[in-house]
């Protein structure tokens, strides 16, 4: 996308780290609020966040007043305040923490940095500074052993472009906080697969996309059709303040050969003022340059693609064009009746009146958070949130009544690997953590995105030398299900208990698509993990497209493509010795003592232990029939049966369809199956790097090397989880695909972790016993019911009125309710 590198930013949401290395003690220096989508990652195909919003926003007519800030607020949404049992170790840096790396990074004139506001294409700069994660060991023994905090390390990320070879550096910085003293760097090697002679720098495919890939190359070329382009779609794509046009491809770039070889394509340009519908609006010509090395002059153009017809030069093209019978093709081009996502339509029948909401109970909040540590209790759960530039939200030290669950769960990387006639669809794989979803974890909009109650957090990122908070981008909040999460009823007693959960969630918009990612705790001991995705999808042009994508308008294909996001789930079940048990349901022929002579057709249970990580990659089975059990050999329960938590698809998964893809080949081989289980290792602490997509031959992080055949017996495992959907966008995802259909999860419970279901300890439950007729009592376990007209009258319950038919006695109605057992 033709993004400017360095954007001004908003002084409203930012912290200038320089300014806060003069004052390095203010640690509790806050960025004030408002924030705007005002920051872009460089980038390539991605359709990047534009800064500005073309056209007048004022023109709309806002329906709602701002809130009258004297009025009380309906809700005190805080939760109770707690204090952390220990420091969040996951947490992200202070802002003196970060101030004083930036300070000391600018001093080291190895790195011979320049500020970011006046960093050119050619100049180093800090593109990153965060936490890095504390190692397990020193973790646990900071939180189970009394131990010393874990020494605070940053992670640097060098944009290194000062050279004919640009490339990025990973750095380990510290110890924190940073003093000229003790100060050191080396290359953050540790958690890359490749190790070799990189030192950890990734090479930089993308140090020109900004500036002169446009300038120099793709306008150039636009401007060398401009006359088919017009006689086309009336446009041009000069970087004009009048273009109607843009030009961006594919993601990750052609890497074959040593060669790096681009494809393009022209899009219109939304019409409509507001509404971001350009990867809606393909248009159908394409052309291929080799950009290899930052020569510019170097650089080929080798063709053009119209009409699924190669043209090997622009001449070629041009005489083709001109040519009489030359087919040409319609364009898309947005209106708001099918690109705009404001209501249209006929108002369904009573649709205008307020629609049932949820709301807090009569004494608030039911959780505490530790709002400074990160920290939640919610009825027997506790854990800490931890925050990347990365991947976002992650959760840490997730115990359930004191006992750890899991040390550590959180997406690690997302894919969304598209395919298609065209050679831009054909080589789409956005592997999202490049783009990052800490930086697009906007606010998140209370009672639409969250239940308007509520509680919410900050999250921060880093950018060109200043730290920007998204206020409010998590939310916490209980939820009562539309169902119960136990009943049963009888001839004499009905019980029933709430199915209230808890969530935690955060939304990153990246590019095109807004992923919501839900962590839910119920009152079992389950937890669930939830990933919905909706906003614009990416389409095609329609010609010669349908074996990719269903045609959803004249001129417009969606074009398929696959979700996978890949979360760790680091398991500790009753400590760090851990196996997995495949359990499976299996068709049987057998005899019994019993059974004569005679062979009975039924089935049994088959269980197993995955051995190694040689058996350690495999997928859901069909028909659900294998049970994957994370346990603990060395903990059984009482009856002899060992301890654990069963994981499985909570709503559909998906792991890859392309096999041995052309587009990520080794950068993304974490797809590649649903469930992948290994050792827990220091130098293995996430399945992908940022920058696996400038090198997909030879990616930093190559997941597939995680499996080196190690024992999985009573060892600290991993379980990588893949959550995806197999898209393939109808009608129905304009403008916008849907929440309620783009959807994948997956569940942790409980199996035989406890002797009973743990839900029976709440006390929001009911019990009615009635008989003739009349409930004869309620149990509310001491829950007072309140006089809210809106509560439900328990005393109300009568159970099966009878009316006699033979002989018939319409007069004598009386109460009796049946059951089987
Ligand atoms: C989030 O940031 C805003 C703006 O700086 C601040 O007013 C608010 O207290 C912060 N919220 C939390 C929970 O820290
Ligand atoms: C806001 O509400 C207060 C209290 O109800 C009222 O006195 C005040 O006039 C209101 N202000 C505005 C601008 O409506
Ligand atoms: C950027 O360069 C200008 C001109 O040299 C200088 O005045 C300014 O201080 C520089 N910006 C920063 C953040 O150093
Ligand atoms: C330092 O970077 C500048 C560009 O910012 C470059 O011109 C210069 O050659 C670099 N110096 C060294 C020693 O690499
Ligand atoms: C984690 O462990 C690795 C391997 O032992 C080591 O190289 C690295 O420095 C440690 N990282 C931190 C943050 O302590
Ligand atoms: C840690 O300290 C607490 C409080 O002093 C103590 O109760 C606990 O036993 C200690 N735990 C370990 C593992 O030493
Ligand atoms: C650290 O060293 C740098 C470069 O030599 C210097 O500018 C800075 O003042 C020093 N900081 C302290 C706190 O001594
Ligand atoms: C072509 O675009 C120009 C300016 O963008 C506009 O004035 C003109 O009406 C357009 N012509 C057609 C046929 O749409
Ligand atoms: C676009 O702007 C350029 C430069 O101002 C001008 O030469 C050109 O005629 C404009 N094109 C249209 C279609 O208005
Ligand atoms: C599709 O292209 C045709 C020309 O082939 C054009 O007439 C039509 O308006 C386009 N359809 C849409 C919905 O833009
Ligand atoms: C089962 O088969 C054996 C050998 O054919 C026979 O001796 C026995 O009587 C049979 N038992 C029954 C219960 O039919
Ligand atoms: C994957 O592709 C590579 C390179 O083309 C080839 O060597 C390898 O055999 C392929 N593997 C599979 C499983 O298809
Ligand atoms: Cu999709």
């Amino acid at each position: 996308m033709r993004v400017p590198e360095q954007l001004p930013l908003s002084s409203a949401v930012t912290v200038s780290l320089a300014v806060l290395g003069l004052l390095a003690d203010n640690v509790s220096a806050r960025p004030s609020p408002e924030p705007k989508a005002s920051w872009v990652r460089k980038g390539s195909g991605r359709k990047a966040i534009s800064n500005t919003l073309k056209g007048k926003r004022d023109a709309r007519i806002s329906t709602l007043s701002p809130r009258n800030e004297t009025q009380a607020s309906c809700f005190d949404t805080s939760a109770v305040a707690i204090t952390a049992p220990k420091l969040n170790v996951w947490d992200q840096l202070q802002d003196a923490e970060a101030a004083g790396v930036v300070a000391w990074l600018f001093a080291q004139p190895e790195f011979n940095l320049t500020v970011a506001e006046n960093a050119t294409a050619w100049d180093n700069s800090v593109l990153l500074v965060e936490a890095i994660q504390p190692n397990k060991t020193d973790a646990l023994a900071y939180v189970d052993n009394n131990g010393t905090a874990p020494t605070r390390w940053a992670k640097v990320v060098l944009d290194m472009r000062a050279t004919d070879s640009p490339y990025y550096q990973d750095l380990m910085v510290g110890p924190l906080p940073i003093s000229n003293a003790t100060a050191t760097w080396q290359p953050l090697t540790y958690p890359l697969t490749k190790k070799d002679n990189d030192q950890g720098k990734v090479r930089n495919l993308d140090a020109d996309s900004s500036d002169a890939l446009y300038s120099d190359w793709l306008y150039p070329i636009s401007a060398s059709v401009a006359d088919i382009t017009l006689d086309l779609w009336n446009g041009t794509a000069l970087g004009l303040a009048n273009d109607t046009l843009d030009i961006w491809g594919i993601d990750p770039l052609w890497q074959e050969d040593g060669r790096v070889v681009r494809w393009d394509t022209f899009w219109n340009l939304p019409t409509e003022a507001l509404f971001d519908a350009e990867t809606l609006l393909p248009l159908g010509l394409f052309f291929k340059s080799d950009v290899t090395g930052r020569d510019p002059s170097q650089w080929r153009l080798e063709g053009w693609l119209y009409n699924n017809i190669f043209y090997e030069t622009t001449e070629a093209f041009r005489t083709a064009y001109f040519t009489p019978g030359f087919v040409k093709h319609g364009a898309n081009v947005e209106d708001a009746s099918w690109a705009g996502t404001d209501q249209q339509g006929a108002v369904m029948p009573l649709d205008t009146l307020a629609p049932p909401t949820s709301t807090l109970g009569a004494q608030g909040t039911r959780f505490s958070v530790d709002a400074a540590q990160k920290y939640v209790e919610w009825m027997d759960f506790s854990f800490y949130i931890g925050f990347s530039r990365d991947t976002g939200i992650s959760l840490h030290d997730i115990r359930y009544k004191g006992e750890r669950v899991l040390y550590e769960l959180a997406l690690n990387e997302a894919l969304a690997h598209y395919a298609g006639n065209d050679p831009v669809q054909a080589g789409t794989a956005y592997l999202d953590s490049y783009y990052g979803f800490g930086p697009y974890a906007f606010e998140l909009v209370p009672g639409y995105d969250c239940p308007a109650y509520a509680t919410y957090l900050n999250s921060t990122f880093y950018v060109s030398e200043t730290v920007h908070t998204h206020v409010n981008s998590i939310c916490l909040f209980e939820y009562e299900a539309d169902f119960p999460i136990q009943r049963h009823s009888t001839t004499a007693y009905v019980a029933a208990t709430k199915n209230t959960y808890f969530a935690v969630r955060s939304v990153s918009t990246v590019g095109n698509y807004d992923y919501m990612f839900t962590y839910t705790f119920f009152l079992d001991g389950s937890i669930a993990i939830e990933v919905r995705a909706s906003g614009y999808i990416q389409s095609a042009y329609f010609a010669h497209n349908d074996e990719y994508g269903f045609r959803i308008r004249d001129n417009l294909s969606g074009s398929m493509h696959d979700h996978v996001l890949n979360f760790k789930a680091d398991f500790d079940i009753l400590g760090t010795a851990n196996s997995v048990q495949l359990m499976r349901n299996t068709p049987v022929t057998t005899a019994y003592p019993w059974s004569g002579n005679k062979t009975r057709n039924t089935m049994k249970l088959a269980r197993t232990f995955v051995e190694t990580e040689d058996q350690g990659r495999f997928n859901w089975d069909a028909n659900a029939l294998t049970q994957v059990l994370v346990v603990n050999q060395d903990e059984k329960n009482v009856f002899g049966e060992m301890r654990g938590y069963r994981v499985l698809p909570y709503t559909g998964t998906a792991h890859l369809t392309v096999e041995n893809s052309s587009t990520v080949v080794n950068a993304a081989r974490w797809a590649e199956y649903d469930v992948q289980i290994t050792r827990q290792k220091d130098t293995e602490p996430k399945s992908a790097h940022a920058y696996n997509s400038q090198d997909v031959h030879d990616p930093p992080i190559n997941f597939a090397d995680f499996f080196d055949g190690e024992s999985l017996d009573q060892e600290d495992l991993v379980v990588w989880l893949n959550l995806g959907m197999h898209h393939v966008p109808h009608t129905g995802d304009l403008p916008n695909t849907v929440f309620t259909t783009a959807h994948s999860g997956v569940q942790f419970m409980p199996s035989n972790y406890f002797t009973i279901d743990q839900s029976r300890n709440t006390v929001n439950m009911v019990r009615l016993e009635y008989s003739d007729g009349k409930t004869t009592a309620v149990d509310t376990f001491g829950q007072s019911k309140t006089d809210d007209i809106c509560e439900a009258d328990l005393w109300g319950y009568t159970g099966d009125v009878v009316v006699r038919k033979f002989p018939y006695d319409p007069n004598d109605p009386y109460y009796e309710t049946d059951s089987i057992v």
